[in-house]
């Protein structure tokens, strides 16, 4: 038997699974070179922890790895169902409630390494958590797809951590009981994408799409459609820090404005960002709880041992 010891929270609704133990050594270089490393040796292992039986397609994994920084408390990486993440905002909340919860970190500011760069991430005395997030930006505004059955889509290009399609004009409700029109919707503009080679920068594919609505409460509502065709529960770290980067390009936020991004459940992030240079720095306020403490047995002789792959 295999074992691998993981500790589940979610941050206002999305699960991030914190790998602590039992996968193999990548080796010593750095989170970019340890993620080629899982993704072509030991790609099984984030199946195992990520899809049915022990896991599903809304959950976000996160493999706590030796720091590749100095000063670094350690080093992530992100992964779900389908393949592997760059940053994860939830995610990086997720991480510090766990190891805050494992009595590993105090509150104060904590450095993590990921395959995008490094996050510094602040656990506040009350328990949330502020995460400084990698440099975001808009890197095409206002670009046009006609996405069969839907016609004529306009959205903007912009990074986060990970690449975004961000759409304010789509006619969709965005709403609990409308989640299928909403997947159906943000899944034929990822294939438009993909069919007519749009991407981001440098050939980047642009795999969350994020539509958004006005909110009561928040100064918007936002759903986002993850890479595995899940919906986000939380307002999204890294679709927060790609909006912050187009309000920032459109003059609609100044620096150190607080925006309230609300997820599809009700969930908020609060952001703000700083300028640097020619991007924005994102920094995302949310709150994560544990919900489990477990470990994963990976039985030999069980024909699901490595996941259902469909
Ligand atoms: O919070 O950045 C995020 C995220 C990405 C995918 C799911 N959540």
């Amino acid at each position: 038997m295999k074992r691998i010891r993981v500790i589940d929270s979610h941050t206002g609704g999305e699960p991030t699974r914190l790998v602590l133990d039992g996968l193999p050594d990548l080796g010593p270089g750095t989170m970019a070179e340890r993620l080629a490393v899982l993704r072509k040796q030991h790609d099984h292992w984030r199946r195992a922890c990520m899809l049915e039986p022990r896991g599903h397609d809304v959950l976000v994994g996160a493999l706590l790895c030796p720091a590749e920084s100095e000063g670094a408390t350690c080093g992530v990486i992100f992964f779900n169902n389908t393949g592997y993440l760059g940053m994860c905002g939830h995610g990086a909340i997720g991480v510090v409630a766990s190891l805050a919860y494992l009595g590993e970190i105090q509150p104060g500011r904590h450095r993590i390494d990921t395959p995008v760069g490094t996050v510094e991430a602040t656990l506040h005395e009350d328990g949330d958590v502020t995460v400084r997030n990698v440099p975001a930006y808009r890197y095409r505004q206002a670009a046009t797809l006609d996405v069969p059955g839907h016609g004529r889509v306009t959205g903007d290009i912009a990074w986060g951590g990970n690449w975004f399609f961000l759409i304010g004009e789509h006619g969709q409700r965005i709403a609990l009981d409308n989640v299928e029109d909403l997947t159906d919707y943000s899944w034929a503009v990822r294939q438009e994408l993909e069919r007519t080679g749009v991407t981001g920068e440098d050939g980047g594919v642009i795999d969350h799409i994020e539509l958004f609505a006005e909110d009561p409460q928040a100064d918007s509502r936002n759903f986002v459609l993850c890479p595995g065709k899940a919906y986000d529960r939380s307002p999204c770290g890294t679709g927060t820090s790609a909006k912050l980067a187009c309000l920032a390009a459109d003059g609609k936020l100044a620096p150190d404005q607080v925006w309230r991004q609300a997820s599809i459940t009700g969930s908020e992030f609060h952001g703000y960002y700083e300028t640097e240079g020619d991007r924005i720095r994102p920094y995302l306020r949310g709150r994560a709880h544990i919900s489990a403490e477990a470990t994963l047995v990976i039985d030999p002789s069980d024909p699901f041992a490595w996941g259902i792959d469909n």
